[in-house]
């Protein structure tokens, strides 16, 4: 297969009907996710892609290596229809992810909690699910941010041990126009149906049943993961016995 390049109207003609989304793809920005927050209210559901980030972002502000043409770096922009959680947003969004992946490499990657997509050890992917809100508190936009590297590239020092790409994962090509729709229509089906959605989320999932470290703001301490429950929260049994909830946003983790 040769390399695809970004293409909004390849993008928008694989994009399943009746979604009314428009596609933009930028040569440049800082961030997909800040350029989504800053679209004029009542803007129609937006896909922002762009061929290479200045700013991209993780969680916590971390850094989110977005080299030049090396992966898909993208934001879904809409206002639900429903009320969906932080959690079953993320968690629509990484099935969405795999799915998509699993449709040109024919095996899926795994999801380590709570957004990150991962080949075996490595990093493939991450999401960042923002949101917009209005005065009244209630949301008026959501920003389902998306970075998969794709092609074999050269990582930085700092990351070049933990992270991946598609290609040298799955040693084949990847089209990325396809990557995207895939990606776009999945999450909007999964949205959906959330409990299947969080049922897939949790069958994909990299740490249940494994030894993680879990990090706070006040230290760190060992658990073992047992469950992810219906609303996307991490169930881990504590050294003592203890069993504790742990909801997205609060943590990391770390495989131990
Ligand atoms: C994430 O955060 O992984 C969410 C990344 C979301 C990026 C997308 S790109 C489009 C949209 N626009 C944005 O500005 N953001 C979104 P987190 O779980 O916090 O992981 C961040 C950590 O991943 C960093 O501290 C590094 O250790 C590692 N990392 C950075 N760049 C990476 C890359 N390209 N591949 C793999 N790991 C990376």
């Amino acid at each position: 297969m040769s390399e695809s390049c970004l293409d909004a109207d390849i993008i928008s003609g694989l994009l399943n009907g009746g979604l009314g989304i428009s596609v933009s793809v930028y040569d440049c920005v800082s961030s997909t996710n800040a350029l989504g927050k800053s679209l004029p209210a009542g803007v129609p559901p937006t896909v922002i892609v762009a061929r290479e980030q200045t700013a991209g972002r993780g969680r916590f502000d971390r850094r989110f290596d977005s080299a030049r043409d090396a992966g898909l770096y993208m934001s879904i922009c809409y206002t639900p229809k429903k009320s969906l959680t932080p959690s079953e947003i993320t968690a629509a969004a990484g099935v969405a992810v795999c799915l998509a992946i699993e449709r040109q490499t024919g095996e899926s990657p795994k999801i380590k909690w709570v957004n990150d997509i991962y080949f075996e050890n490595k990093k493939l992917a991450g999401i960042l699910a923002e949101g917009v809100f209005s005065e009244d508190g209630s949301l008026s936009r959501a920003i389902v941010g998306i970075g998969i590297n794709v092609r074999k590239r050269k990582f930085p020092r700092e990351i070049e041990g933990i992270a991946t790409s598609l290609e040298d994962a799955y040693g084949r090509a990847v089209d990325i126009n396809r990557l995207c729709a895939d990606t776009v229509n999945l999450f909007f089906s999964l949205t959906e149906h959330t409990p299947r959605a969080m049922s897939l989320y949790k069958s994909l999932s990299l740490v249940i049943g494994r030894h993680i470290t879990v990090h706070t703001q006040n230290g760190c301490y060992g658990a073992l993961a047992q469950d992810i429950d219906d609303s996307g929260s991490l169930v881990v049994l504590l050294e003592d016995g203890e069993i504790q909830k742990i909801c997205s946003g609060e943590i990391s983790i770390r495989l131990a």
